[in-house]
């Protein structure tokens, strides 16, 4: 049998193709292919009938195999489904983000002794189970791998009816309490490039702003947290007692045609020289704005956040 002027032999039930050698070994029977994934062949019929989807390839004489990707495909997307993905709703999702939702199911696992410390509303475990997540990963890990999953989990099963507002309250209560401490034990007074960090009028989220504060005094700005839910008129008053050089907010709520003209209006009264920072899913759909930087991560914004103190710390030292 040819392909591409390879000559192969049909694969036996249980055998790769032309095991032992270059683009032969790249063909995997049906029976190791199925076994590799953990699937039956029945299952595969029925996501390939229902979805109209090819997911395996034919021999000349019609005979199926896979190609190693197919079977990481499809390992995949059997690893969503156990997780409790519908098929229908992730068979055609790239292999990326297919990765991103079995990476964010394992995180949940490891996160359910806590929820579930959350939901008895067992308080003396669930601070026993984060005191030992943030000795384990550090404050600026523990706030991105554990403390912001966890309270979006609080937040699923929240608005899900799963978990009740008194258990929301106390885990919030409790993550801003220990967040608190990481905070003091990183004061931002020495620190020579400032930030004030917040949340706009009308957004008691704190949580997310906390966080960013956090991970500011992390990469060595002297960001200043000036709780949430303030008027621009504040905001601006604070960054100039500061001398903040950054004001950094933090939205998860609130609607944009209302966040926009009070965005417009904070800029308006900040100095030409400071900078305007937002991220959280609120901006998320923020229109462009003049001397707005919209960060739809925190990775890029620890980055822009240490490139501003290594500049200055360049200028400082030709200076
Ligand atoms: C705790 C909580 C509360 C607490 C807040 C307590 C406190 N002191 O902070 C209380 C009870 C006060 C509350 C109230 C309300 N809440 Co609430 N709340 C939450 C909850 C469960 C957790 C929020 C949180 O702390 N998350 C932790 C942060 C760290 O997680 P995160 O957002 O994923 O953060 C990441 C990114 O957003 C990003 N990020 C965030 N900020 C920034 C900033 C920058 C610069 C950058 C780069 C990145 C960045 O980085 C983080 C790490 O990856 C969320 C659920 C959720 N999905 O978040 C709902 C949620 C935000 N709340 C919601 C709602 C609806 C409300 C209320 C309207 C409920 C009500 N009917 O009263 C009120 C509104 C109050 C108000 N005016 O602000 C909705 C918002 C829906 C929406 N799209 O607008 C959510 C999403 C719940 C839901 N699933 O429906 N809430």
């Amino acid at each position: 049998m040819r392909f591409g002027g390879v000559c192969v032999q049909e694969p036996e039930e249980g055998q790769p193709i032309g095991a032992g050698g270059g683009t032969l070994a790249r063909r995997i029977s049906m029976a190791d292919g199925l076994r590799m994934v953990g699937i039956s062949k029945l299952v595969l019929h029925a996501w390939e009938r229902r979805y109209e989807r090819h997911l395996a390839d034919r021999t000349e004489t019609g005979r199926r195999y896979f190609t190693p990707r197919q079977v990481e495909h499809l390992k995949l997307l059997k690893q969503c489904t156990d997780a409790g993905h519908r098929i229908g709703s992730i068979i055609d999702l790239p292999p990326e983000e297919l990765r991103a939702l079995v990476r964010g199911h394992a995180k949940l696992v490891a996160l359910t002794p806590l929820l579930e410390a959350i939901q008895q509303m067992d308080l003396p475990r669930m601070r026993r189970l984060l005191a030992e997540h943030l000795q384990e990963e550090g404050p600026a890990d523990f706030a991105k791998n554990t403390i912001a999953p966890l309270m979006r989990e609080v937040g699923r099963q929240w608005s899900d009816g799963a978990l009740s507002i008194a258990a929301e309250h106390m885990a919030s209560a409790e993550v801003r309490g220990m967040l608190s401490g990481c905070l003091a034990a990183l004061p931002a007074e020495p620190m020579a490039v400032r930030a004030v960090v917040t949340t706009m009028e009308g957004d008691q989220h704190e949580i997310g702003s906390m966080l960013i504060t956090l991970l500011a005094r992390q990469v060595g700005l002297g960001a200043l947290y000036l709780g949430p839910d303030l008027p621009a008129s504040e905001i601006a008053q604070a960054a100039r007692t500061w001398n903040a050089r950054i004001v950094c907010l933090s939205s998860l709520y609130g609607r944009l045609r209302v966040l926009e003209p009070r965005l417009a209006d904070l800029r308006d009264r900040l100095a030409d020289t400071t900078e305007l920072w937002v991220g959280g899913p609120g901006f998320a759909e923020l229109k462009q704005m003049k001397g707005i930087r919209y960060f739809a991560d925190v990775a890029s914004f620890e980055e822009a956040a240490r490139d501003l103190v290594a500049r200055y710390t360049a200028s400082t030292a030709d200076g």
